[in-house]
């Protein structure tokens, strides 16, 4: 294993000391360590893996230094258009060190959103023509393979990827907690928020933690899953289709959103603004941070969430912490027309037993399009 302290002070021996991405499981121990180290300037979590990348060249302009921009490999697809438009050599040709998370890494056991990029990640690279290496496990292998991507970003002066797989980073303990104090986690708001809701109500849940706690209470309170529809991959995108689906249908809609999700594809809050829909009501757990992949802060703590979805054209915005608040809510958000958001402030944490879901994507889909095809 590689201690990322020691990963970390090979990069500055080369000068790469900038860090841009979003943060991810496989990666979180190297993301903690610069979260703690590098200095705000340096370190930016951005809100998509194709604003990191433009952070990255953004940062090459000023400085003629290369940028590193880690992500899980999922983000890859955020970073295409980037990566063949801004910093790819036929265009700016700007040099830029990928570090990217290798989930579903062929042969290995993982969740079916991961498997095809797991799959295609290699490919994914070559298609794109970005040279890579594969983090050897070892500290002594490390140091030549990272000399071998700065001779590239110095030579070529294009992208150079490092793939890492499960298991690289050994274990770091984030010192710079930012903890909060209200009284619920996402799991106790989430529960807090079913029980209010009717058996004919739709929920699109997002990715990460909250999709496997809504799969969890289903299970453990003898309910079946054909309501919800799990959202388990394309982070950032469950408010997009619940609106598709709220426009088809007259049932209530209720999209459960993560801050680092909502924030990632902000741009649908002026979609769901401008087609009103009525029956659209977009809760958003709010503990300020990518919780689902070791607790990496998100913006949320310098925005106003109701603020935003306000001047976006929501009808009515609401904030809740306790249970009874949001009860109170929900009760008064079912009377009105949407759309409607309710922001719930909530701690960082989850069970340690929580489980993922059992049933598959398939007959997740399969159970939810009948039951939406019952409804009116
Ligand atoms: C495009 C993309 N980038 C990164 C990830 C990895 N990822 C999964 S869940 C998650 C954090 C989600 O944070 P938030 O929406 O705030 O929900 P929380 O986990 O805090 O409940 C991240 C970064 C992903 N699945 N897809």
């Amino acid at each position: 294993m590689i201690s990322p302290g020691y990963f970390f002070d090979l990069l500055k021996q080369h000068q790469l000391t900038f860090f841009a991405g979003v943060p991810d499981s496989l990666l979180k121990d190297f993301c903690a360590y610069v979260t703690d180290t590098a200095s705000p300037e340096n370190h930016i979590i951005a809100a998509n893996e194709g604003n990191a990348i433009a952070l990255a060249a953004g940062y090459h302009l000023a400085t003629e230094k290369a940028g590193v921009v880690y992500l899980q490999n999922s983000g890859l697809g955020n970073c295409v258009n980037p990566l063949t438009s801004l910093t790819d050599k036929e265009i700016y040709s700007i040099p830029l060190l990928l570090l990217i998370g290798w989930r579903a890494e062929p042969g290995k056991k993982d969740e079916p959103q991961h498997l095809k990029m797991g799959r295609i990640t290699l490919p994914l690279l070559e298609v794109l023509e970005i040279p890579y290496s594969i983090v050897p496990n070892d500290e002594t292998e490390v140091s030549q393979v990272i000399h071998k991507a700065v001779t590239h970003l110095n030579t070529a002066k294009t992208p150079y990827a490092l793939v890492v797989r499960d298991g690289t980073f050994a274990s770091y303990q984030l010192q710079q907690k930012q903890e909060t104090s209200f009284p619920l986690v996402r799991e106790d708001a989430l529960k807090a928020v079913v029980s209010v809701l009717d058996d004919h109500d739709i929920i699109i849940s997002t990715t990460g933690k909250t999709s496997r706690e809504l799969f969890e209470l289903r299970e453990t309170t003898g309910k079946r899953h054909q309501q919800d529809f799990l959202t388990v991959g394309s982070m950032g995108h469950c408010s997009a289709i619940a609106l598709a689906v709220a426009m088809q249908k007259s049932q209530k809609v209720y999209c459960f959103d993560g801050d680092g999700a909502l924030i990632m594809h902000m741009g649908m809050l002026s979609t769901i603004g401008k087609l009103q829909p009525p029956n659209l009501y977009h809760i958003v757990f709010n503990n300020f941070a990518h919780d689902s992949v070791g607790g990496q802060p998100t913006a949320a703590d310098s925005i106003d969430i109701l603020a935003i979805a306000s001047a976006n054209g929501y009808k009515d915005v609401f904030r809740a912490e306790t249970v009874g608040e949001i009860k109170d809510s929900l009760l008064k958000m079912k009377q009105g027309a949407g759309p409607m958001l309710l922001e719930i402030h909530c701690n960082k944490g989850a069970r340690k037993n929580l489980g993922r879901p059992t049933q598959s994507t398939f007959e997740n889909k399969k159970q939810f399009m009948e039951f939406v095809s019952n409804l009116k």
